[in-house]
């Protein structure tokens, strides 16, 4: 898979692809990565990148010229393999990312991601080069960069070949539409808590039985919403039960 990334701080994204999954991924070979800095490609003696708003306000304006000849740079290196790229702006207007959306995303063979700046990108670039745009929640940020990261982190952990058997992403939370559980590691008493008695059991279909509980347990409490998107079988629906039960929560619907 290959990204593409439009913006202005290219180096950002350096520090966090050269550790860990991502860093893997790219030495496999399996994830390619280039970045194109409109600033290269602005036109002016200043290599501007941005002016005044029209209307006035505070703050300055991506300018949609440099950013295409950015985009268009990036389309003609991956026309050269056929590649032809889905382009992401992102923004607190766009639609939520969730991990339904990052396996769609996963199938593409080349993403290009648009990272604004300052108080955004002129609303006609947008219109004419992207094809979507994304949201990782309500919140501001300084940059579009940030959020890319976390989009291509999430999409390159999907990849075939980038986790290991061990840790499949198909085994992870929401996977099966179910926050984690907790998990624990030794020390086996801490501060006076124990680890529960059946993960230190050996009785892999107790362990089993039990993480699902915990699951369904915690999404109850956290995520009422993710749990009734999901439903329940009637299986499940006993462990949750028994969950409540030993929380004295009793039995109230969801
Ligand atoms: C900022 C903004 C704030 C309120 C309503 C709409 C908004 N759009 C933008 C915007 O597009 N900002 C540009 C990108 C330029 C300034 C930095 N940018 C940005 C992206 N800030 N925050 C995000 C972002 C992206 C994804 N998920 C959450 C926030």
């Amino acid at each position: 898979m290959r990204f593409d990334v439009v913006s202005l701080f290219p180096g950002v994204f350096d520090s966090v692809l050269d550790y860990g999954v991502s860093a893997r991924a790219l030495d496999r070979g399996i994830v390619r990565f280039r970045t194109w800095n409109p600033r290269d490609y602005s036109t002016d003696a200043y290599q501007s990148i941005d002016d005044r708003p029209y209307g006035g306000g505070p703050g300055m304006v991506m300018l949609a010229e440099p950013l295409e000849a950015a985009l268009a740079a990036a389309r003609a290196d991956l026309e050269r393999e056929g590649l032809n790229p889905y382009v992401i702006y992102f923004s607190p207007r766009g639609g939520r990312l969730d991990q339904e959306k990052v396996l769609t995303l996963a199938r593409k063979p080349a993403l290009t991601l648009v990272c604004g700046r300052y108080e955004g990108v002129d609303e006609r670039l947008l219109r004419q080069s992207v094809a979507e745009e994304i949201s990782l929640g309500d919140f501001v940020l300084s940059g579009g960069e940030v959020a890319a990261l976390a989009l291509m982190d999430a999409v390159i952990r999907q990849l075939p070949g980038v986790l290991g058997n061990a840790a499949s992403a198909l085994e992870e939370s929401f996977a099966d539409g179910l926050l984690d559980g907790p998990c624990f590691t030794r020390p086996e008493v801490w501060r006076g808590v124990a680890v529960p008695e059946v993960l230190r059991s050996g009785d892999h279909a107790a362990i089993a039985r039990w993480r699902l509980k915990m699951s369904l347990g915690t999404t109850w409490e956290r995520r009422p919403d993710l749990l009734a998107r999901r439903g329940m079988s009637s299986d499940e629906q006993g462990l949750l039960d028994e969950y409540r039960r030993e929380r004295g929560l009793g039995d109230k619907a969801i």
